[in-house]
């Protein structure tokens, strides 16, 4: 019994390197979790989750929101990082320091000390929804590392290379579980496998993705 546990904890270290620059923390945000939810909550009601279109025309299927001073949109004219939420002409919610607090505690853990970030995508997939492989590449300062933190579902995230064509590797991410992103891997290519159905204790029907970045 004791040897089990042991060897089951030994399988899925807490800290799992995926590549230079760039690690898994398992659950790390799950003592926090219920202080997320809740917040998670307030900035759902004041910026609703919509799907946005990319510049090609596509409409996402990843329905999106942000808090923080910045929030990430795309629209027929481009991705961008904008103050003011265009479906309200409001500025976004703010970022609960509950957030901010998590944020930076874990990207000090990844060996990236006094992370500031000013925006925080809020992601939500339903089940069959994928996120096709990609660059985070719209911020200003490719030093900062950006730390996503998974809820909800769980995802298979798709890690490449630099290239588009590098093939990806899967990894599985469940509640609690957060990456943090940076240095030599920050433009890596990624993305998100459709999630397969299923229902979380706590969110139900869906995978919550919380990415925070510093975008200008
Ligand atoms: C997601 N994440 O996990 C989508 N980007 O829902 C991202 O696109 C992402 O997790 C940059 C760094 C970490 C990420
Ligand atoms: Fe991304």
């Amino acid at each position: 019994m004791t040897a089990d546990l042991f060897d089951s904890i030994a399988e899925r270290p807490a800290q799992e390197a995926i590549a230079d620059g760039a690690v898994i923390l398992r659950g790390f945000a799950h003592a926090v979790g219920s202080e997320l939810i809740p917040a998670l909550r307030e900035i759902v009601a004041q910026a609703p989750f919509r799907r946005m279109f990319t510049p090609g025309g596509y409409q996402m299927s990843v329905a999106m929101t942000n808090c923080g001073p910045v929030g990430w949109v795309t629209d027929r004219s481009g991705y961008r990082y904008d103050g003011i939420d265009p479906e309200s002409g409001k500025p976004w919610p703010a970022m609960p320091p509950s957030f901010l607090r998590l944020a930076r505690e874990a990207a000090a853990e990844g060996g990236f000390d006094d992370f500031a970030p000013d925006a925080c995508l809020v992601n939500r997939y339903e089940p069959g929804t994928k996120l096709s492989l990609h660059q985070d590449r719209d911020e200003t300062d490719f030093a900062a590392p950006i730390v996503s933190v998974s809820l909800g579902l769980p995802a298979i995230f798709l890690f490449g290379g630099p290239k588009r064509s590098d093939k990806p590797a899967r990894h599985r991410l469940t509640h609690g579980d957060v990456v943090v992103w940076g240095g030599p891997s920050r433009l890596f290519f990624h993305g998100v496998a459709p999630l397969a159905d299923g229902e979380h204790a706590v969110l139900g029907r869906q995978r919550i993705n919380l990415t925070f970045r510093k975008a200008r």
